[in-house]
């Protein structure tokens, strides 16, 4: 039990550290290699997309898919660990959204075309089915009306969905990283990795390893927390 224990705090670090390694690369890409962050209808709005979504829509929202996995929060009550779920995955929508609403506005400011790329397809797809995921899980599994029945029907959905949508997104923000350096780099050339393109591959490395951890941890079944009789 204490080896399955270590074996845990190893990845949650490491989970951590790589999901903080993520947001510390983008803020780096945005501030120093391109114009930095601003609110003004120019690419500096344009940058809170990756910065909103890196930090809420992969990290927020990987944390969130694993509270239920920390040891010590198994006295904890069911329904605050439920309310640190939902509540999580409410901020990573917030940021989401924020982060849309930064790249409309500065496609329509700037008088660029939206919803055209395959990013863009799947991206606001992903952030409609996370906002209904999120109505659906509160709805059904946080508020007490719902019947047991019920919610033993909903769950291996719920789980699948969302281990659905998480990966989506991390699909999503390669291709927009992607995207972004055939867009700023084509001039200079993405096909001559300079600094640039060396270091948002890296990123998007980065990303893709967040979500491979998050992942194993959350299919151990040695570590679910513990199910209490009648929930
Ligand atoms: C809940 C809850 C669970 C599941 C279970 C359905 O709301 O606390 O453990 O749903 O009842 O599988």
């Amino acid at each position: 039990a204490m080896d399955g224990y270590r074996g845990f705090l190893g990845l949650l670090v490491s989970a951590l550290l790589v999901g903080f390694l993520s947001v510390l690369f983008t803020l780096i890409w945005v501030l120093h290699y391109r114009e930095g962050l601003g609110w003004d209808g120019t690419a500096l709005e344009f940058n809170w997309h990756p910065v909103l979504v890196v930090t809420g829509f992969v990290f927020i929202q990987g944390i969130a898919i694993i509270v239920y996995r920390l040891p010590w929060t198994w006295k904890c009550s069911k329904l605050l660990m439920k309310s640190i779920h939902a509540g999580l995955h409410a901020v990573a929508a917030i940021l989401a959204i924020i982060s849309l609403v930064a790249v409309f506005d500065f496609h329509n400011a700037k008088n660029i075309p939206n919803m055209y790329s395959l990013h863009s397809w799947v991206g606001l797809t992903v952030v409609i089915l996370y906002i209904l995921q999120l109505l659906l899980g509160v709805s059904i599994f946080l508020l007490p009306w719902a019947p047991l029945s019920l919610r033993a029907l909903v769950m291996p959905i719920h789980v699948y969905s969302g281990l659905l949508i998480f990966g989506t997104v991390i699909a999503t923000v390669l291709m927009g990283v992607t995207e972004k350096l055939f867009f700023a780099l084509n001039s200079s050339g993405y096909s001559t990795s300079p600094p640039e393109g060396i270091f948002t591959n890296t990123l998007g490395l980065l990303i893709v390893v967040f979500g491979a951890l998050i992942f194993w941890i959350v299919t151990r079944p040695q570590w679910q927390r513990p199910k209490e009789p009648n929930s």
